[in-house]
C-alpha cells in the first residue's frame, strides 16, 4: 500500500538535494504537472531534481522504504499522460532535467554515453561534432530526452533505416526500485549474459526503474542528403513508391512519412511562416530524405533521378527536390508540425496504431470509412511513419460540435472501433508512445491475457510495492 511522503522523508530529501534539487514550490512544479497535450493534470508533494546517479539511488532507496510513489519525468512530451502523477498528490515527481550531459562521444565504437537528461537535439550536436550521428529524431527533439526516449522506446522519423529506441541502446545504468544501481553501460555488441535487462527498461515507461544514463548507438554521418516532397493519389501509390524508391537507392533511404491533404491543410493554417510545398493540392503527400556517402549532389541526383521516373510512371503526381539546407528544413517542419497544428486546431481522439506495412493502405482507407459512417461529420486525420507500418489515426470531433463535449461522448467508441479494426489486421494499439495512463484501458481490453499475466510478473518481481510510476503501463487487476 502506498503512502504519502512524511514531513521527515520530504526534509531528508530537501537536505540531501538541496534548494536546485528540491522544490516544493507551485509556480517551480506548475509547468511539469500536466501533459504536452493538455488532456491529464496532476498533483505531486515535491518535485525532486537529481544532479548524480548516486541521488537518484537515495531518493529511489528512501521512498522504497517508506513505500512512496515516485514518478520520473524528461522532457514532458509523452503524448500518453505517462510522465503525468495522479491527482492524488501523494507522488513524488522526479525529474532527471539536470542529468544533462553528454559524458562521451567515440568516433572509434561509434557510441555516445549520454545521461538520461540530455536533450535529443543535443546528442545530435554531440554526435555531429565528432562526424558521426545518432539516428533517432522526431518533432519534439528539443525537448525529448535519452532517459524519456529509452523508456518509451521511441520511434520517430528514421525508424525505416535504423529501427527504434530498442535497436540503438547498447548499455544502461539505471537505478532499480529498491535502490540499487544497475551498472549496463556496456559499448559491447555482443553480450549473451542472460536475460537482457536493458530490454526489460527499455519500453518500460518508468515502471521498472530510473535510467539514469544510456550507451548509444552512433552511425556515419552521410556526406550529403536530400529531401523531397512528393504530391500522390492514395496510400496504396505510396507504398509502391517507397518500394521503387528502395529499389533504386536501397538503404539510402531513410525517412518516408505519409502526410494527408487535410493534415497539411492544419498545418498551414497553424503554424506561423509555413508554406504549401507544391503548386496543386493533392490527396495524399510524403516527404522523403535518402542519403549517399559521398559529399557534393550524389543523394539529390539519385532522388531527382528515381522520383522522375516515378513520375514518369505515374506512381507519383508532382514532387519538388529542396535546393538547400534551408528547403529541406522548411519540409521537414510542414511534417514535423502536425502535432503542433492538431493542438492549436482542438482536442482529438489520437490513436498511434501499427499493421503490417503492406495492409497499411487498406486500413487507413477502410478505417476511415468506417469511422466517418458511423460518426456523423468526424474527420480522420491519418499520418506519419508509412514505411513502419505506423500511422496516427487521429479523429477530430464533426464542424461545429462543441469538442469537448462530442469528445466526451464519442471518444471511447470512436478508439474501440478503431482498435477492433487494428486487431483485426493483426496490429498494435500501441505503436511508438507506449501506454501511459491513456491506453490503459484499451490495453486490459485488448492485451492477450497471457503478455498481460507475464507483464505483471516481470513489475512485482522488480517492484514489489509497486512505487514506480503506479497507474502506468499496467492496468490495474
Ligand atoms: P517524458 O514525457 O518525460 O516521459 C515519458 C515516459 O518515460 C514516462 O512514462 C516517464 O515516466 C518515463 N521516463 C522519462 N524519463 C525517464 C527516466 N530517466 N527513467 C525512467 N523513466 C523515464 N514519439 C515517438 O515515438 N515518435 C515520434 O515521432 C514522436 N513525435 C513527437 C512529436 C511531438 C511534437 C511531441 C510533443 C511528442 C512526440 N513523441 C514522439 C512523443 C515523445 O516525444 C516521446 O515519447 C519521447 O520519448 C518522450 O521523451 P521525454 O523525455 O519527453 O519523456
Ligand atoms: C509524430 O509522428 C508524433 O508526429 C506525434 O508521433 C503523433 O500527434 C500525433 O498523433
Ligand atoms: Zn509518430
Amino acid at each position: 500500500m502506498l503512502r504519502p511522503p512524511s514531513p521527515a522523508l520530504l526534509d531528508s530529501l530537501a537536505s540531501l538535494l538541496g534548494p536546485r534539487g528540491f522544490s516544493r514550490e507551485a509556480e517551480a512544479m506548475e509547468p511539469w504537472l500536466g501533459d504536452w497535450r493538455g488532456r491529464y493534470r496532476g498533483r505531486a508533494a515535491a518535485l525532486l531534481s537529481p544532479a548524480t546517479a548516486a541521488e537518484v539511488q537515495a531518493i529511489v532507496g528512501r521512498c522504497a522504504e517508506a513505500m512512496v510513489a515516485l514518478v520520473p519525468q524528461g522532457g514532458n512530451t509523452s503524448m500518453v499522460g505517462g510522465a503525468t502523477p495522479d491527482v492524488e498528490g501523494g507522488a513524488l515527481l522526479v525529474s532527471l532535467r539536470r542529468m544533462n550531459s553528454v559524458r562521451s562521444v567515440s568516433a572509434e565504437d561509434n557510441v555516445a554515453v549520454a545521461e538520461a537528461g540530455a536533450i535529443l537535439s543535443d546528442l545530435h550536436e554531440a554526435a555531429a561534432a565528432a562526424g558521426r550521428r545518432f539516428p533517432l529524431s522526431l518533432g519534439a527533439k528539443g525537448s525529448a530526452t535519452v532517459g524519456g526516449l529509452v523508456s518509451t522506446n521511441a520511434g520517430g522519423t528514421q525508424v525505416l533505416r535504423f529501427g527504434p529506441m530498442r535497436s540503438l541502446v547498447l548499455g544502461l545504468e539505471a537505478v532499480l526500485p529498491d535502490g540499487s544501481l544497475f551498472e549496463g553501460l556496456s559499448a559491447l555488441r555482443k553480450d549473451n549474459r542472460g536475460y537482457d535487462l536493458k530490454q526489460l527498461l527499455i519500453g518500460a515507461e518508468g515502471t521498472l526503474g530510473i535510467v539514469t544514463a544510456a550507451s548509444l548507438k552512433l552511425v556515419a554521418a552521410p556526406g550529403s542528403h536530400s529531401v523531397a516532397w512528393v504530391g500522390l493519389g492514395s496510400p496504396a501509390a505510396a507504398l509502391a513508391l517507397l518500394r521503387r524508391l528502395e529499389a533504386r537507392l536501397g538503404e539510402a533511404v531513410e525517412s518516408f512519412e505519409l502526410v494527408p491533404e487535410d493534415a497539411l491543410a492544419l498545418v498551414l493554417a497553424g503554424i506561423p511562416g509555413t508554406r504549401p510545398p507544391l503548386a496543386a493540392s493533392h490527396r495524399w503527400h510524403v516527404l522523403v530524405e535518402s542519403v549517399a556517402p559521398e559529399s557534393g549532389r550524389d543523394a539529390v541526383d539519385a532522388l531527382q533521378e528515381a522520383l522522375a521516373e516515378a513520375l514518369g510512371e505515374g506512381l507519383a503526381q508532382d514532387a519538388v527536390v529542396a535546393a538547400s539546407e534551408a528547403q529541406a528544413a522548411a519540409l521537414w517542419r510542414l511534417r514535423e508540425s502536425i502535432a503542433e497544428a492538431e493542438r492549436v486546431q482542438g482536442p482529438s481522439v489520437k490513436h498511434d496504431v501499427s499493421v503490417p506495412v503492406s495492409a497499411m493502405p487498406a486500413f487507413i482507407e477502410q478505417a476511415r470509412a468506417a469511422v466517418e459512417t458511423r460518426f456523423d461529420g468526424a474527420r480522420v486525420v491519418a499520418f506519419g511513419h508509412l514505411g513502419d507500418g505506423n500511422v496516427h489515426f487521429n479523429v477530430q470531433p464533426p464542424a461545429g460540435a462543441t469538442a469537448e463535449a462530442w469528445l466526451a461522448e464519442q471518444a471511447g467508441a470512436v478508439t474501440r472501433l478503431v482498435h477492433d479494426l487494428v486487431g483485426e489486421a493483426g496490429g498494435s494499439i500501441s505503436a511508438e508512445h507506449g501506454i501511459g495512463q491513456s491506453k490503459l484501458a484499451e490495453l486490459a481490453r485488448t492485451a492477450d491475457p497471457t503478455r498481460l499475466a507475464a507483464l505483471r510478473a516481470i513489475k512485482s518481481a522488480l517492484d514489489p510495492a509497486g512505487i514506480m510510476n503506479p497507474g502506468k503501463l499496467l492496468p490495474s487487476v
